[in-house]
């Protein structure tokens, strides 16, 4: 069975956690074929520091399925320490608001010399999840591009009716997302192509799962590299996805931050409107159930918090049970 699983940040990461821990007792059935996991990630977040690239989505998918993720922050390293962040704030080097692991920074030095090398973002990124060791557990991981894009935020500049722009991470960490949005753009979206592998990794697959990821600046943006929507519109396989917001709330992350400003209701009928083109199945929380939902959509309702490991593989057992249904139902 083939799953190709579009991922943002954090929730995507721990969902897709979720998803192994439910295929490893799935697979104990003697009748199960091989189950491969490929995963499309973000890669708006990314941003370049000290002259160094940071991909925070890819990075955040490699050390939590990796095991190595700080559990709590759910992106950088476990017990990592911040001598050379300390060294570089001595040395009055900007910016200090984005904290830097030293052995993070061996992913983003590592990264950084093989892409000055002529290595593609892809290549790069399946040296550092061998690392990870994700293809031993059948997952491949993929940037939705290599060619490099980035989100930014046009934000109020504050002395009248001008507008500036800041970077994703800037208005995420910094301004803590509390700067309000008028709108996100994507640098380099419009000449970005789909990196090799990703639409054929939706169009082969059993069934398309979308974590609970940020809609508008993880799923959204890995849904505007061109050709990937119309991949996903056109697939056979089921396309069920895992609503981020429960009860109005963004379970965590700033989603409401992102939906104001596309004037889109912060809701789980609202961000599956966003996906009404190609959505087959939705799972929202029981608190969810009773809103109005595209028609050709098939909702189910659950406790949609991920308080661990177990809880995660509930939900994405869930999803991946919706969709086997659904492909059930197909001619
Ligand atoms: N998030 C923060 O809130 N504060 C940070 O200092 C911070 C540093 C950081 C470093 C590396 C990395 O991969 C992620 C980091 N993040 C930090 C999280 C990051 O903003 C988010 O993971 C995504 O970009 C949004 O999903």
């Amino acid at each position: 069975m083939q799953i190709t699983a579009l991922s943002g940040g954090v929730g995507g990461a721990r969902f897709l956690r979720g998803l192994l821990r439910a295929l490893d007792t799935h697979r104990a059935s003697p009748t199960d074929d091989e189950v491969t996991v490929t995963v499309i990630g973000n890669t708006g977040d990314d941003i370049t520091l000290f002259g160094l690239r940071v991909c925070p989505d890819l990075d955040s998918v490699l050390y939590t399925l990796g095991g190595g993720v700080d559990e709590d922050q759910g992106w950088g390293r476990d017990g990592d320490t911040r001598a050379v962040m300390e060294e570089l704030a001595a040395l009055g080097v900007q910016p200090q608001w984005f904290g830097l692991g030293d052995r993070d920074l061996g992913t983003h030095v590592a990264r950084s010399l093989w892409l000055g090398q002529g290595a593609t973002l892809s290549e790069v990124t399946a040296r550092l999840a061998a690392r990870w060791g994700l293809p031993e557990q059948g997952v491949r991981l993929l940037p939705v591009t290599d060619a490099p894009i980035e989100t930014h935020v046009v934000v109020d500049d504050g002395d009248g009716d001008g507008e500036r722009a800041v970077h994703f991470q800037e208005w995420w960490v910094r301004l803590g997302a509390a700067v309000e949005a008028r709108r996100f753009t994507v640098a380099g979206l419009q000449s970005a192509v789909p990196a090799p592998g990703v639409l054929e990794a939706i169009r082969a697959a059993d069934v398309v799962l979308l974590p609970p990821s940020n809609p508008v600046v993880s799923i959204g943006i890995v849904l505007g590299v061109p050709g990937v929507r119309d991949a996903l519109r056109g697939t056979r396989a089921p396309v069920v996805g895992v609503s981020p917001l429960i009860g109005g709330r963004p379970v965590r992350g700033h989603a409401d931050a992102c939906l104001a400003p596309l004037g889109v209701e912060v809701s789980a009928a609202g961000v599956a409107g966003l996906y009404a083109d190609f959505l087959d199945g939705w799972l929202v929380d029981e608190a969810d159930v009773g809103a109005a939902y595209p028609s050709s959509t098939t909702v189910r309702g659950l406790d949609l918090l991920m308080r661990d490991v177990d809880g995660a593989a509930r939900i994405a057992r869930a999803a991946l049970d919706l969709g086997l249904e659904l492909a059930g139902d197909r001619p």
